[in-house]
């Protein structure tokens, strides 16, 4: 489509939102206002720099489309190339496994800002803000699935010190960047059979977790979060971590929850949960993900549960207390293009969540008149958001419709393919 016929259509499309009271200027300037975490580890099938060659933990990658990102130089012109066919305010989430360290033999337990300083450098020179995680798997001083709640005190006391120096190096990240630095703690610590002590390892946990955060540290530096499981493989009977035990965690130590997508029984859905845990909780973070029977980390798409999703966070004017990352790890297709993909998505999904009328909506439904809502809430479906989305997509130049495609596909012939 020409730049002109983009316009054209947009101002049509305005006109139509004007008449519903949807002003589609202000829709586009706030959509693109809002901070979506982009996950570092979608473009190496989570594997990282510090020394593993497998994932686990009770995740798992599947495919093998070539080209994977093996090193900071390529992982980072990957997440450039993907940020560049993105529209809107990104951040990078970084994973503390993405160390470069500088000197081979530190581990986990003694890493310090210095070993992520090429990534703050990349950041800074992009102007983007870091979010940060722990690792808590991949690694051989795990004690089975277990860290945080392993009954070897050895053990915990590593990854206790992981999880504080993680926080330190997060302050530093915030500190440099001038954007704070959101932190968020998942532990794979689980059985794959029927504990016959389901409290003790939880008892372990929380007490990890305060030791953790002992520490007096600007928090609002460093917002943590705790994210919940239901189960992992290998781990399918008992999650130490379980929603019950992360949100008490979060209600009673002042941390932010981490809804996953993916974590919770099949049919329940984390848009429904939004607005319940924040009468309670300042904050919260999301894992923007989709199971696919399970937790399988499938690339977002444009569907009713992500619309769900950015609308709680819109309608409810939680743009303050929502932060975004986005959870997914696909190599079965190219994995800029996952990125991409689940990226634009979001995108417009916060784009369509400000051009519902809402005022419509919420009169039918505080007259009652039910029958009025649910007729909006169809009709809301087909209004001309595509337009305004190119239009967007115009405006912050990055790419229009599916011309990203063909941008990505020179992309990977050019510098993908090339890879050993
Ligand atoms: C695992 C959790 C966790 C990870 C990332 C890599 O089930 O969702 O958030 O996916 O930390
Ligand atoms: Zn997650």
């Amino acid at each position: 489509m020409n730049e002109d016929l983009i316009i054209k259509v947009y101002e049509s499309a305005r006109d139509q939102y004007r008449d519903l009271g949807v002003d589609t200027d202000a829709a586009i300037s706030r959509a693109v206002q809002i901070p979506v975490s982009m996950q570092c580890w979608q473009g190496d099938d989570v594997l990282g720099f510090d020394g593993s060659d497998s994932l686990n933990g009770g995740i798992a990658t599947t495919g093998n489309y070539p080209g994977r990102a093996v090193d900071f130089a390529q992982l980072t012109q990957d997440i450039e190339k993907a940020m560049s066919l993105s529209p809107g305010k990104l951040k990078l989430n970084l994973h503390a496994s993405y160390a470069l360290k500088t000197d081979p033999k530190r581990d986990r337990d003694a890493y310090t800002i210095e070993d992520f300083l090429p990534w703050v450098d990349w950041a800074d020179h992009l102007k983007i803000g870091l979010d940060f995680n722990p690792t808590f798997f991949s690694h051989p001083r795990m004690d089975g699935n277990f860290t945080l709640a392993s009954a070897d005190a050895d053990c915990r006391r590593f990854w206790v010190e992981h999880g504080r120096r993680c926080r330190e190096i997060g302050i530093g990240f915030a500190q440099k960047l001038g954007s704070p630095c959101v932190i968020n703690y998942w532990m794979p610590d689980g059985y794959k059979d029927q504990p016959a002590d389901t409290a003790r390892p939880r008892e372990r946990m929380l007490q990890s977790l305060d030791e953790i955060f002992a520490d007096k540290l600007d928090e609002r530096l460093i917002p943590c979060a705790i994210e919940s499981k239901l189960f992992g493989i290998g781990a399918e009977s008992y999650t130490v971590a379980s929603h019950e035990f992360s949100y008490g965690y979060a209600l009673s130590r002042h941390k932010l929850y981490c809804l996953d997508a993916g974590h919770f029984h099949p049919t329940e859905v984390i848009s429904a949960k939004i607005s319940a845990v924040l009468q309670y909780l300042d904050q919260i973070l999301l894992h923007v993900s989709r199971p696919v029977r399970w937790d399988s980390d499938h690339v977002v798409v444009y569907d009713d549960e992500l619309q769900r999703t950015m609308d709680e966070i819109v309608f409810n004017r939680y743009e303050n207390r929502v932060f975004i990352g986005l959870d997914f790890f696909d190599a079965s297709i190219n994995r800029v293009a996952a990125w991409v993909i689940g990226l634009r998505n979001s995108r417009k999904a916060l784009l369509n969540a400000y051009l519902a009328p809402l005022d419509k909506l919420r009169q039918a439904e505080a007259a009652g008149d039910f029958t009025s809502r649910l007729a909006w809430q169809e009709e809301r479906k087909n209004l001309p958001a595509q337009a305004v989305w190119d239009y967007l997509c115009l405006q912050e130049g990055a790419g229009v419709g599916i011309s990203w495609l063909e941008e990505l596909k020179r992309y990977e012939r050019l510098v993908q393919s090339k890879r050993a």
